[in-house]
């Protein structure tokens, strides 16, 4: 799954900007066939963006169904002869293009790009008619899974069991581009060195007639390596790694020619040569121990909800450098394809999570229902199961060639002790390992789910767990909670063996309450509670990292328990740092990053 580009052979035409959007409270806009004529309404929405928070309106922000956003389109005039296709980065949670009066994709998962060939349908130097349905619904059967209730009054909502805001809309770029027929459709890499030769072994998947060849240039645009075909190996001599913080991209180019000679296509693909391997209780990366520091993070901000942003972007690795991290988790769905190209450059090592989060409908209770089962039919099933493995198949596809990324994480916080787990999760991990040997998958496990229970620990190479001891356990008692979370830790070490990494622990901070007691939800308490973590991590000889529950506050949905979204941020949702974000700073500004 190429991200598109320009080139010699390809062009790129972004399409972000003013939409006319219309939301579809009566749900009549597919039989009214909105997308035949222009949307008869007054609101534009800016792409890309949520459009949750944009309009001042409750009605538009509660919304169940779908939106619709329409503009028109010029193809090049220069484009004529050439395939011409449509890409939405993602749409949130589905999206339905249609051009003009045809619907030309349809794709369900709301953080994953997909594209359709619209070349049968549309004319070089002419304009078209742009129309783009999303949907927000959540069921069973979608990954995150989340329920529809309707009030008594019949109104319809969506219920979910994740804890971040169900923020909608086209949050990431619309692109239209050409490709030749003869077409680079897919390039995989995957990197090892032996001494100071480093390999990068591609399979290119080559569209139409052609004869392909391979080119490796390091940093300063020299040409490094060459190989015939579309599947080979690459020798760099004296190869620079990339390694973290210290991030070394050299640059893949396959070419297409034709039996003349002649180049009918090229792609460019950034590379960072570098191993991942799990060994014993170690994580390592170019065979040498790595201890992760950094954040779960989530894509939130205000106004724009999950639209991405590159100045919010950078500004966030700013302030991820700023406090020492050398790493973060895309919990809880795949970030934004700009995030892992700007951790690639800059040597920032990821965990790449799935959407698959909400899958332990035991937490119902939790949100105010029901506690039920979670592996039952109408649960947590085969439903569920078949759009969980497109989920896994399209995040390796997207992201399979990102040095950043070091971990497959398939789920967050799943039942993992309940009958039916095993037979869940099972094939899964093996799917992940199956489309990618060469990175460790796990899962990230939920507090409930204690060694004594947990089932599917055995199925993944590293453990990763979130603890709250000190915060939802153990509540402004840190001895205790120091006492609990060592046991705990000791107990999976003994169980498993395994590299363990800390994926979440925090606790909500109200920026400005300060105590001199041991009370949570003031500055000091967060900071104490991390601390008292970290004195437990230096004793445990399988952690192999921490990252902090969360890197900033996000939106939720309303509860009980949250104040205008999770205040567990380290940084506020303006990027403002607690108190704790300077004790962070100071912890992993000089432990060494290798343990
Ligand atoms: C968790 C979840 C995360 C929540 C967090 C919390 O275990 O993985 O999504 O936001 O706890 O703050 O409760």
């Amino acid at each position: 799954m190429l991200k598109p580009q320009a080139n010699s052979t390809r062009e790129l035409v972004n399409l972000d900007g003013l939409y006319a959007f219309k939301v579809d409270f009566d749900r009549s806009g597919h039989t009214e066939e909105w997308f035949k004529s222009p949307l008869q309404s007054d609101l534009e929405m800016a792409v890309p963006a949520s459009y949750n928070d944009i309009f001042a309106d409750q009605a538009i922000r509660d919304h169940v169904g779908y939106v619709w956003y329409q503009r028109e389109v010029r193809v090049p005039r220069g484009w004529a002869g050439e395939r011409i296709h449509i890409r939405l980065d993602s749409a949130t949670h589905e999206g339905m293009v249609y051009v003009n009066d045809q619907l030309v994709a349809q794709h369900v998962g709301g953080y994953m790009p997909f594209s359709a060939d619209i070349t049968d349908v549309v004319e070089a130097g002419r304009s078209f008619r742009l129309t783009i349905a999303v949907n927000n619904e959540l069921t069973r059967a979608t990954i995150p899974p989340g329920k529809i209730v309707v009030t008594e009054d019949g109104r319809r909502q969506q219920t979910y069991l994740h804890d971040f805001y169900n923020y909608a809309g086209l949050h990431r770029s619309v692109w239209l581009y050409s490709t030749p027929a003869t077409a680079v459709e897919d390039i995989t890499v995957v990197t090892g060195y032996d001494g100071d030769t480093g390999t990068v072994d591609y399979v290119a998947v080559v569209l139409g007639e052609g004869r392909a060849r391979a080119s490796l240039r390091n940093a300063d645009g020299v040409e490094v390596a060459t190989a015939e075909g579309a599947s080979g190996t690459l020798s760099i001599p004296g190869v620079v790694l990339w390694q973290p913080g210290a991030a070394y991209l050299y640059e893949l180019t396959v070419e297409v020619l034709d039996d003349g000679g002649t180049l009918r296509d090229e792609y460019s693909l950034p590379v960072g040569v570098r191993t991942v391997e799990v060994e014993g209780k170690q994580f390592l990366i170019n065979g040498e121990p790595f201890y992760f520091t950094g954040f779960g993070m989530h894509e939130d901000h205000s106004s724009i909800g999950k639209g991405h942003s590159n100045a919010h972007m950078v500004n966030d690795f700013q302030l991820l450098a700023w406090t020492g991290a050398n790493s973060f988790r895309t919990s809880h769905y795949p970030y934004a394809e700009e995030v892992l190209e700007y951790a690639d450059r800059h040597g920032i090592v990821v965990i790449n999570e799935t959407p698959a989060v909400g899958l332990h409908l035991g937490f119902g209770a939790v949100f105010g229902g029901i506690a039920e089962k979670t592996y039952v039919d109408g649960g947590i099933d085969g439903n569920t199961a078949a759009s969980h493995r497109q989920s896994i198949s399209e995040i390796v596809a997207r992201d399979k060639n990102h040095p950043s990324v070091v971990i497959w994480s398939i789920a967050n916080e799943p039942n993992a002790s309940e009958e039916g787990a095993r037979e869940y999760f099972r094939p899964l991990a093996e799917l992940a390992r199956e489309l990618d040997p060469s990175r460790p998958v796990g899962y990230v496990n939920v507090m409930f789910d204690t060694p004594d229970k947990e089932l599917i620990g055995d199925l993944f190479d590293v453990i990763m767990l979130n603890r709250y001891y000190g915060w939802y356990l153990n509540n402004g008692d840190l001895q205790s909670a120091e006492q609990a979370l060592e046991k705990e830790l000791r107990a999976w070490e003994t169980k498993y063996g395994k590299p363990m990494i800390m994926t979440e622990y925090g606790a909500d901070t109200m920026p400005g309450l300060h105590s001199l007691y041991a009370q949570p939800w003031s500055e000091e308490y967060q900071a104490g509670f991390l601390d008292m973590y970290h004195r437990v991590f230096d004793r445990v000889d399988a952690m192999v990292g921490e990252q902090v529950w969360n890197f900033a506050d996000f939106q939720t949905s309303n509860g009980i328990m949250r104040v205008d979204g999770n205040k567990k941020g380290v940084f506020t949702r303006d990027r403002r740092p607690k108190a704790a974000a300077f004790a962070l700073r100071s912890r992993w500004s000089t432990l060494n990053n290798r343990k």
